[in-house]
């Protein structure tokens, strides 16, 4: 693609200004292929080139989106939901943060999900994936991980909602996210980044005697299922369509702390994790648990039976499985180059009837700095160039018969994007359903493409049409910190509840405890003192809580339960107990708790923050704190 001045040198004098024309530079990758490199184009064929790339991703006001979109929000700790093509943010899920508006963190149904990491407020999420069945997304599940705490988590795609949070024991800083595609998503595997003593207990410091492990969690229960010791660090990871395999990239086998020490080796490799024979490792007991976790840990270092490490250069970074099953692409980072690996020669490698580097069948050069492949289900890759700040569409088919000594071409195109891209994904791309319709890449520089908001910029994440031949860059998306990755599913693939079900396990506690008092949450409006505890339960429906004042004592520890009885969709209410740090969301049919200690005597108004009628500002009330 033109740089700008290029691109506006090349506009004839035909009476598109300067501004309008500024205006419409996202939209130079779409007309630059119909011909603005050319001296014909006028202001006419102009306005038609801007129209028509404009009317594929524009979505008229009413419009539905094609796409769900879900990214991940980096160390802002939640996940957000978008509409692809049109980019519009519907939907932010919090997951390891605190959210204000919807209590998430500060709710009773949250703590008891975040379990015993409530205490950290950060979170830093990189690989959001949408479960699957036979290879296809079953819209159920998302999950995310979190580097910072070393944890997964689980969001219900019915609500939206985080519904599980693990910890991940003998690990630190989860990175690498992927789940199994193939029968169904049983396991969820993770990639731990850094090196640790094992045990981490102070007994022991040095590198030398420091490993990772793979991870593998149950998917429905979230529990984790086996863990794998492995050399060197690990990356990125993705698994096959047969559900035999799973492959991690590693970066630091040199396993040094320092810059210079962990670019030494002119190659790392990908490390192979062979599933069924790990299953019988650990169904035979050929394992062991350290420290207090009684997770099944196997050895699956250098010489091990339950992995392969195939070399490839340098520093690799991105995994990624093509949909048609066929390879996993390595990232070559430091190397200009990916390495493909046949996935049908692995059962060749683990029965040691062909070398570690026969599984590769081309390394094609693609550019600086790749870290991303994605793919558009019509044999092409499409990596992304970091230094280059490029995207390359490449044709695996074509760099095999290179690799093979025929004389092809097997670069397509290179987009530049603005700037220095990280993750890109097109559409469906982690499916048998790839469908080749659209691409975004998540850009980590906006630089100069929006108005300056500070020193501190927020991303790019740039919509590319590759529907055709040529990838034609769309629209610019400014994001906050910092979303690595995103999904793209199709918009039927998920079915969202529009209200909630009164039996949801969503807020069985509450119905537990409501049980316990002989109270019926969908009518009782009641307080139960139970020793300094105080149980308030009302129901609301707009514009009016069901309790509009109670008594309580100063330092008295008080739960506030909310049910919604309404059934209007679109008709949450808020629970806000003014100077106590309380505030949730009670959507039509949920129910909802909050825990919180009386403050000082005196009177303090609560009242409905999510704005549900006419009379919404009247909806409140008044807790009374005496003397206690
Ligand atoms: Cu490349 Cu965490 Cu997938 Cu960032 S990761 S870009
Ligand atoms: Cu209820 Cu606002
Ligand atoms: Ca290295």
């Amino acid at each position: 693609m033109k740089k700008r001045e290029e691109l506006e040198s090349a506009i004839p004098e035909s009476g598109l200004s300067r501004r309008k024309f500024l205006g419409a530079t996202a939209l130079a990758g779409a007309v630059g292929a119909t011909g603005l490199g050319g001296a014909v184009m006028t202001r006419e064929s102009w306005a038609a080139a801007v129209n028509e790339a404009k009317s594929k991703y524009h979505i008229a006001p009413g419009e539905l989106d094609e796409y769900y979109g879900f990214w991940s929000g980096g160390h802002q700790g939640e996940v957000r939901v978008l509409g692809v093509p049109s980019m519009r943010e519907l939907m932010r899920i919090p997951v390891f943060n605190v959210d204000s508006a919807s209590g998430w963190g500060i709710t009773n149904e949250s703590k008891e999900i975040l379990g015993g990491d409530r205490q950290y407020l950060n979170g830093d999420c990189h690989h959001p994936h949408v479960s699957m069945e036979n290879g296809r997304y079953d819209g159920k599940y998302l999950f995310i991980n979190d580097k910072a705490n070393t944890r997964i988590a689980r969001i219900r795609l019915d609500i939206m909602k985080t519904d599980k949070v693990t910890h991940v024991p003998n690990v630190q800083a989860i990175h690498g996210l992927r789940l199994q595609k193939v029968p169904r998503t049983n396991y969820v595997f993770c990639n731990a980044e850094f090196v640790i003593p094992q045990p981490n207990d102070g007994s022991e410091y040095s590198l030398d005697k420091s490993y990772t492990m793979f991870s593998a969690i149950d998917a429905d229960t979230m529990e984790v299922a086996w863990q794998v010791l492995v050399d060197g660090n690990l990356d990125n990871a993705d698994a096959d369509y047969t559900g035999k395999y799973a492959a991690s990239t590693c970066y630091n086998s040199e396993k040094a702390v320092d810059l210079a020490g962990t670019m030494r080796n002119d190659r790392d490799w990908v490390v192979v994790f062979n599933i069924e024979r790990i299953e019988a490792a650990v169904r035979n007991g050929d394992f062991r648990t350290i420290g207090d976790s009684k997770v099944p840990v196997v050895n699956g270092r250098k010489g091990s039976e339950l992995t392969r490490y195939i070399p490839v250069p340098k520093n690799p970074h991105g995994l990624n499985t093509s949909p048609d099953g066929k390879y996993f692409i390595a990232n070559g980072k430091l190397s200009p180059t990916v390495s493909v690996i046949a996935i049908e020669k692995l059962d060749d490698i683990f029965a040691d009837r062909i070398e570690l580097r026969d599984a590769i069948v081309a390394e094609p050069e693609l550019g600086l700095g790749p870290l991303h492949t994605t793919f558009d289900g019509r044999g092409n890759g499409y990596t992304t160039l970091f230094i280059d700040s490029q995207v390359c569409k490449w044709n695996i088919a074509d760099a095999i018969r290179h690799y093979n000594g025929e004389d092809v071409n097997y670069i397509r195109q290179k987009l530049d994007v603005h700037y220095q891209p990280g993750h890109n994904h097109a559409s469906l791309t982690e499916s048998r359903d790839a469908d080749g319709k659209w691409l975004v890449v998540l850009s980590k520089f906006s630089k100069d493409r929006f108005l300056p908001v500070g020193p501190l910029h927020p991303e790019n994440d740039q919509l590319i049409d590759i529907s055709g031949e040529e990838m034609k860059l769309v629209h610019d998306g400014p994001t906050y910190a910092e979303p690595h990755d995103c999904i793209l599913v199709r918009r039927d693939q998920i079915k969202t509840k529009k209200i909630y079900d009164r039996d949801d396990p969503y807020f069985a506690s509450c119905r537990k405890q409501a049980e316990q008092d002989g109270v019926t949450l969908e009518a009782d409006n009641t307080v139960i003192r139970d020793g300094n505890k105080v149980r308030v339960y009302m129901t609301s429906v707009a514009p009016q809580f069901g309790v509009t004042e109670f008594k309580v004592k100063e330092g008295d520890e008080v739960t506030v339960y909310v049910t919604n009885l309404d059934t209007i969709e679109d008709v949450t209410h808020g629970f806000c107990m003014v100077n106590h740090g309380v505030s949730m969301e009670i959507s039509p049919q949920q129910t909802a708790s909050v825990t919180f200690t009386a403050g000082k005597p005196g009177v303090y108004w609560y009242y409905c923050n999510w704005f549900c009628h006419a009379l919404h500002m009247e909806m409140g009330g008044r807790m009374l704190v005496e003397k206690a």
